[in-house]
């Protein structure tokens, strides 16, 4: 066993591991069986595994006895737009539009049943255990009180969903099984409004009675609606493109044709475990719709924007605070900047009334994330990067209000969606800092903003033909459409299964805030704003060997009345 697979064992089940445990238990001589007596010892409270967490002579008379008896346990497998001003500290330089629409073609095969039969979900490295509701007490009041904090300046946050406190599954298999119905019952209930689907148990009884749908009243006979899960994507022999939909009834094939070339380039995007609806007509035979129309979940054409408020708020994500690659200079020149401090005067003013600081995760750079983060850290310890990043935010001044949510190099569990930080992390600092969930909705005096670091636009990247790293904003524009922020099940995302699918996108937010891909991306698709806001760590080596080209120290500034959006340098 390697020091990387037990790091990504204890990351898998919600804890970090120092480089002097990993090492521990890799010069063991049963290392799988040490981190499985580990992770059934330890205490729940605890968040980074020490070497001292490590019993070794308890587990070893415990091992002995177990092989003894010959019931020797395996180590349980952890298997299972609008125009942007950018402003730089010298003024306003350029000006920058995004363009919402994304195009083009290609898709990942794959099967997953878990809606209507036994199958069991989608291969996926998953804990068996889930440290549940992590983060519990401290802080509660604080950030969710009663759904209020009013400070001094009366900048009024209701944090309306956030998985905080409300965490529930263990993993087991019939948790999945609800959460995907859940995840189908929402995004099914959006598109129900616009078709009038049938259940696919009911085109399944018309095939076995000899084939095609009889003619009803005399209308058109063949065209059918159905509304369904992606559970496969792929192209025939001949260049179409065959979808497999799942309902909680059954499943059924959908063909696009590639001779239809607006629908097939739809088709191109689809991706699995998204819930669409189709309207096509059957074959003859009974056996597939040839597709006509293809329907997302997708935004309202029709909204009323609500009135938003006065002030300003900024957002940030992907600090990295502890990193040897973090721009503590620049860094600092953002925290002058919010105290008006700024050497140049547009600048000061834009600084006037900001109210709100949002953070989308990756506040610090963790320890034990990835192999050999050591050698690039330069402050050792979890709770020292912290207590860093608590000094950094006390000199924030005090009418700014200030949402942290939790990332992946965070010290919480791994599993989406993430709790708040625990009380150890968040007693670190001022009562004025509020601490949500990962993904949360969060309402700043009237105007809605949807935080969720984005460890999924990874998944959308390498699947969506169109979406890349430079635009981030297109990613984000996928997940409005399909009305979900993590819709590929099984990928670089670990879903726990609670029993509601807390990454659907209902209500429709204001603003959607990301991070995780450290490019900066702003766009707007129908009455939505989508922003990425980059992050304050330079290129890493692990990003110099993939080719990830960071936009550091870049901050979204928004007027909270308008929507319009500023890009602040530092
Ligand atoms: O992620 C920062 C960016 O780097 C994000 O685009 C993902 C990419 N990244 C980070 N780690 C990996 C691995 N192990 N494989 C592929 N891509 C990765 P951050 O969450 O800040 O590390
Ligand atoms: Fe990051
Ligand atoms: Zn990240």
């Amino acid at each position: 066993m390697r020091e990387i697979d037990v790091q990504e064992a204890f990351l898998e089940a919600g804890y970090q591991i120092s480089p002097e445990a990993a090492d521990l238990i890799v010069s063991h001589s049963l290392p799988e069986d040490l981190v499985c007596y580990v992770l059934e010892h330890v205490d729940e409270s605890i968040f980074v595994i020490e070497a001292e967490h490590i019993d070794v002579l308890s587990f070893e008379s415990e091992c002995g006895t177990t092989l003894k008896d010959g019931s020797g346990k395996s180590p349980e497998q952890l298997t299972e737009a609008s125009p942007q001003i950018t402003v730089s500290s010298q003024g306003i330089s350029e000006e920058k539009t995004s363009d919402p629409v994304a195009s083009s073609s290609t898709i990942t095969p794959g099967t997953t049943s878990v809606m209507n039969s036994p199958a069991s979900p989608r291969s996926k490295k998953y804990s068996s255990s889930f440290p549940v509701g992590y983060g519990s007490g401290g802080g509660i009041d604080r950030s969710t009180g009663a759904g209020t904090n009013g400070n001094g300046a009366g900048n009024n946050i209701n944090i309306m969903s956030d998985i905080t406190d409300m965490s529930t599954c263990v993993g087991e298999y019939m948790e999945f099984v609800q959460y995907f119905r859940n995840r189908y019952s929402k995004l099914s209930d959006l598109i129900r409004g616009r078709i009038t689907a049938r259940p696919i148990e009911s085109l399944n009884k018309n095939r076995k009675h000899g084939g095609g749908l009889r003619r009803s009243g005399g209308g058109d006979y063949s065209e059918v609606s159905i509304i369904g899960m992606v559970s496969e994507v792929r192209s025939t022999a001949n260049g179409h493109k065959m979808l497999q939909l799942e309902d909680p009834t059954g499943s059924f094939l959908v063909l696009v044709h590639q001779a239809e070339k607006d629908l097939f380039e739809e088709a191109s995007k689809i991706i699995l475990d998204e819930v669409i609806g189709v309207t096509g007509s059957l074959t003859n035979d009974g056996s597939l719709i040839v597709a006509k129309k293809i329907i997302l979940p997708d935004l309202p054409n029709i909204s009323h924007r609500r009135e938003g408020t006065w002030g300003k708020a900024v957002f940030t994500s992907d600090v990295h605070i502890g990193s040897s690659t973090f721009l503590e200079e620049e860094w600092c020149n953002f925290l002058d900047f919010l105290n008006g401090k700024s050497d140049n005067e547009q600048m000061r003013e834009l600084s006037k009334d900001i109210r709100f600081l949002v953070i989308a995760g990756d506040l610090v750079d963790g320890i034990g994330i990835f192999p050999g983060q050591e050698h690039e850290l330069d402050i050792l310890d979890i709770y020292d990067q912290y207590a860093k990043a608590a000094e950094y935010f006390s000199q924030v001044p005090e009418h700014i209000q200030i949402i942290i949510s939790p990332g992946n190099h965070d010290a919480v569990r791994q599993a989406e969606p993430q709790p708040r930080f625990p009380e150890r992390i968040t007693s670190l600092f001022e009562d004025r800092v509020i601490f949500v969930g990962n993904p949360a909705l969060v309402d700043l005096d009237g105007v809605q903003v949807l935080m969720y670091h984005g460890r999924s636009i990874d998944d959308l990247v390498a699947s969506v033909p169109g979406v890349s790293y430079q635009e981030p904003e297109k990613a984000m524009i996928e997940m409005l459409k399909r009305r979900h922020l993590s819709p590929i099940y099984g990928s670089r995302v670990s879903i726990a299964p609670e029993k509601q699918d807390h990454f659907v996108i209902d209500p429709v937010p204001d603003i959607l805030h990301c991070g995780h891909v450290h490019t900066i991306g702003i766009g707007r698709y129908k009455n939505v704003l989508a922003i990425n806001s980059g992050t304050w760590q330079s290129q890493t080596e692990f990003q110099k060997r993939v080719n990830v080209m960071p936009t550091p120290a870049q901050v979204p500034l928004v007027d909270l009345s308008t929507l319009k959006t500023s890009l602040l340098h530092f």
